[in-house]
């Protein structure tokens, strides 16, 4: 077992410790243990083999021995035994926002909770209300948390989806019947969570092609299988909806199933103003005097009503149809305009590969620059730097770039935490010595609306700050953004000359796209930025893409499109 899953296993522990009602002081070995296994000085196997894993800091005899077991074993009967002595839906308990081990020992203890059904009935019984510590807020909050766990399960991460059909549409192509296969809904409208897949094919014989879709491995469950329509359910739960229809109808299908529902009544709108009916079959005259055009293309079907080819993810009926006819569709940002990214993590603070080795991953995209940006110290869990580790670092950039060992020039920052009142981790003066700084919330997510607004709003208008990251906190299906007042910190973010990065994480893709057209009406500058905590993560920046592209952004409006030489300029601005 890998360092980095070892640690996993103890943070377990600690937390099915903490359930049993385990000494505090116990606990909190085993998270430390994680911790320094996350950020090991050496090689794990040279310090077991050197009987020298106790001398990391926290380590007893217990700990040396049960990660010692880990390495070599892969699994560990101490936890295996821990595990099955706890209800197992309290695991699941745990994932609601606001319940941690403590709380959930008493919910377990007090009122007999073992799974997320008994925790909705007692908080609907008022009786969460009446638990020491609870209160009825608290109450509410869990019975928000479990309403949205219910909606998650409904929708996937854009990635995800797209992991299962990229196989899927490959396959299909390669179909001897297969005329066209394409993948619609909202997939291709780079929607951050995807129902269900809409796979589309153009072929004269069906039978085989649905043959072959139902009996892909993965496939639980095969819920329809028709001659025009399957319909099947993933081990994941995803489902896909694949639909066969002849050639002369496929553009004007795909068009109809890659939606919008509001696109759509737009076109249709558009259409019978021309005298035309639309739907997935085609065109149809209304009144029998009409030529009803086809299509050999989706390009066509736009033309047949005047209109230039809409980029899919523009078609959520937000105004894109007007936007078409008056020919100002905007030039979306596409992936290789970005010469370089800010917001990359190394393993000074929570990544796992060094200056270099990111430097070098950069360097193969053929960035410009990479800007390397660490957590600050309050961010304890993630080992974010103090002032002297951060002088250190920037020396450490300073002379990688000297080296000339590569051409992508490193920029040297922070992810610096934005602290309650909004004052930052780093002194101005600090600040003053860093080519760039991203300002993150990492804490206190539940303050109220007017709080929190404020308290990033003081870091937007901080002179040092380059840009706000991750704005709204969010993870997609799994944590709602914090509250705060976007409008007005796009409008503060205005005044400031202040950037707002577009977190590129496939979990985060944040500030969301409904906000992008906005801030940049209002010329805020927009950073897509990896937040890459590993070499391989910097590929995330094709996700950001995707989502700028969402929010109508072009390249213009992209602090990271533009060349070196006016980065540096407007980061010294
Ligand atoms: P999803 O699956 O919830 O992420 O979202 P979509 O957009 O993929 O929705 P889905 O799978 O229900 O349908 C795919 C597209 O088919 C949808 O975007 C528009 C079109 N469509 C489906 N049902 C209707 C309908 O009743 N009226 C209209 N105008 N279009 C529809
Ligand atoms: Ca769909
Ligand atoms: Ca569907
Ligand atoms: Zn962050």
């Amino acid at each position: 077992m890998e360092p980095k899953d070892i640690a996993a296993v103890l943070d377990e522990i600690a937390t099915l410790l903490e359930l049993t009602g385990e000494n505090p002081f116990k606990i909190r070995a085993y998270s430390a243990g994680a911790r320094a296994l996350e950020s090991l000085p050496e090689d794990l196997d040279t310090l077991i083999a050197e009987g020298r894993l106790g001398d990391l800091p926290g380590f007893g005899e217990a700990l040396v021995e049960k990660v010692t077991e880990l390495r070599r074993k892969g699994e560990l009967p101490f936890h295996r035994k821990l595990k099955a002595s706890i209800p197992g839906g309290l695991l699941e308990v745990l994932q609601i926002p606001g319940l941690g081990p403590k709380k959930v020992r008493s919910l377990w203890k007090e009122l007999g909770v073992e799974d997320v059904a008994k925790l909705k009935e007692v908080c609907d019984s008022g009786a969460v209300a009446e638990l020491k510590g609870f209160g009825a807020k608290t109450q509410a909050k869990i019975l928000d948390g479990i309403r949205n766990r219910v909606a998650y399960a409904k929708r996937h991460r854009w990635y995800q989806a797209a992991e299962v059909a990229g196989p899927i549409l490959s396959g299909l192509r390669a179909l001897p019947q297969v005329e066209h296969a394409e993948a619609a809904g909202s997939l291709r409208r780079n929607r951050e969570t995807v129902g269900d897949l809409d796979f589309l094919v153009a072929a004269e014989q069906p039978g085989p092609v649905m043959e072959w879709f139902v009996t892909r491995p993965g496939v639980k469950e095969v819920t329809a299988h028709g001659e025009t329509k399957s319909s099947v359910r993933f081990e994941s739960g995803l489902q896909a909806d694949l639909r066969v229809v002849p050639a002369e109808q496929f553009f004007f299908a795909l068009h109809h199933f890659t939606g919008s529902k509001d696109h759509n009544v737009a076109m249709r709108h558009r259409a019978l103003g021309r005298g035309l009916s639309m739907s997935e079959w085609g065109f149809k005259s209304v009144d029998g005097t009409a030529p009803a055009p086809g299509a050999a293309s989706e390009e066509e079907v736009f033309r047949a009503l005047g209109l230039p080819w809409i980029p899919p993810e523009l078609r959520e009926g937000s105004g894109e149809v007007e936007a078409a006819e008056q020919g100002s569709l905007p030039d979306l940002i596409r992936p290789e305009q970005l010469r370089g990214v800010f917001h990359v993590h190394t393993t000074e603070s929570d990544g796992d590969d060094t200056l270099e080795r990111m430097a070098e991953a950069a360097e193969a995209f053929g960035w410009e620059y990479l800007g390397i940006s660490d957590h600050s110290k309050s961010s304890q869990q993630a080992g974010g730097l103090d002032e002297a580790r951060l002088a250190a670092q920037v020396k450490a950039v300073g002379k990688l770039n000297a080296s000339g060992r590569f051409r992508v020039r490193v920029l040297a920052g922070s992810e610096v935490d934005i602290l309650r009142d909004g004052l930052l981790d780093f002194s101005d003066d600090v600040l003053a010595g860093l080519d760039f700084v991203v300002a993150s919330v990492h804490s206190l997510f539940t303050l109220d609306a007017e709080a929190q607004t404020a308290r990033i709003i003081r870091a937007v208008e901080n002179e040092h700050v380059d840009m706000i990251g991750h704005l709204t906190g969010r993870l997609i299906n799994r944590r709602e953004p914090y509250d705060a007042d976007i409008p007005r910190i796009i409008d503060a973010c205005a005044a400031n000359d202040t950037c707002i990065e577009l977190n590129a994480n496939p979990w985060r893709l944040d500030m969301d796209w409904r906000w992008w057209r906005r801030a940049a009406e209002k010329g805020v500058l927009c950073a897509i930025n990896p937040d890459a905590h590993a070499a391989g993560q910097l590929g995330f920046t094709d996700y950001g893409v995707r989502i700028a592209r969402k929010g109508w952004l072009t390249a213009a409006d992209v602090l990271n499109a533009r060349p070196l030489g006016e980065v540096l300029g407007w980061l010294g601005r």
